[in-house]
């Protein structure tokens, strides 16, 4: 998981592209697609708020958001989402960032950042968040999840 970096600092990069990130408080997951490989990614969510995730691929340095998913139709879906194959010479890595309002769906309300946390669930590896987190030995991490694998 990435800490510290600096990376987006100053840019808009969440839900509706309105909110930095913070990665020393949230941290972020990395998802890395080697040569002639991709990911294939699928979102589950349990939780009573609006949650959402984001892709960005990172690519020489530079971040671009290749997909947001969540659980307000039709704004965004929890649908799999299938990486293009890596056909560069480098891996190309991708940071996941989760997502809440507090309280249901509205365009009024803000985006504030989940907190990751590892979970497994066979076959697939997963990094799930939790809006709320209390006690990281008791949190389940299951607010919005991703599932993903290397293909
Ligand atoms: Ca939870």
């Amino acid at each position: 998981m990435l800490k510290g970096e600096d990376l987006f600092k100053g840019r808009k990069y969440g839900p509706d592209d309105k909110n930095g990130i913070d990665i020393d408080r949230c941290g972020l997951p990395i998802l890395t697609a080697e040569k002639g490989k991709k990911l294939h990614c699928s979102f589950t969510a349990e939780a009573d708020w609006e949650q959402a995730m984001c892709i960005y691929s990172v690519v020489n340095g530079t971040l671009t958001k290749v997909a947001e998913r969540g659980t307000y139709k039709p704004r965004r879906n929890l649908d799999d989402w299938v990486s293009p194959i890596n056909e560069s010479d480098q891996p190309v890595d991708y940071y996941i960032t989760a997502w809440h309002k507090k309280g249901s769906p509205s365009a009024d309300k803000p985006w504030y950042q989940n907190e990751m946390g590892s979970i497994r669930s066979d076959p697939y590896n997963s990094w799930g968040s939790e809006d709320s987190p209390s006690d990281p030995l008791t949190d389940d991490y299951n607010d919005i999840v991703i599932h993903f694998q290397t293909l």
